[in-house]
């Protein structure tokens, strides 16, 4: 083996093991997650993640928090007489095997209550996610301009 085939394996097994220990325990895997940037004006912002339970157990997320945020709310959509509302839930349930992905203006998102400094896009934003059964899982999720994960997205 050459001495730089080498030196391409060692930094492969460690961003391998960085990304494990980050993002996912044996139990909840967190795929594709994303903030938006936040606009001009609002000190609130949103986050959606992707959430798999690969136990067999059902497993709740009970909380989530930020240090760049004052609070960090569970947030569902619904339809109240024919518009479109958000309101704040308790936790979110992952039957064995089940994922949830979050994406704007549908289901599930995290809402960022009282952002210290605004959410430009190219951050990083810290969150420590609280599972009932798995326990806490912190990571990083990329800030993303504002238009972020829009059905009509294009590139
Ligand atoms: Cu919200």
């Amino acid at each position: 083996m050459s001495l730089r085939s080498f030196f391409v394996i060692a930094a492969l097994s460690i961003s391998a093991s960085a990304f494990a220990h980050d993002h996912q325990t044996d139990r909840i895997v967190v795929g594709p997650s994303f903030a938006r940037a936040s606009l001009p004006g609002q000190n609130n912002g949103a986050a959606y993640l992707s959430l798999q339970n690969k136990s067999a157990a059902t497993d709740t997320l009970v909380a989530v928090s930020s240090p760049a945020a004052k609070d960090v709310e569970l947030h569902a959509m619904s339809m109240q007489d024919n518009v479109m509302r958000m309101r704040q839930v308790s936790s979110i349930e992952l039957a064995p095997g089940a994922s949830v992905t979050m994406q704007p203006g549908q289901g599930y998102h995290l809402m960022l209550m009282g952002l210290k400094t605004p959410l430009k896009a190219g951050d990083k934003l810290p969150l420590r996610l609280q599972f009932q059964h798995a326990g806490t899982i912190e990571m990083s999720i990329p800030v993303e301009d504002s238009m972020a994960g829009m059905p009509m997205k294009q590139h």
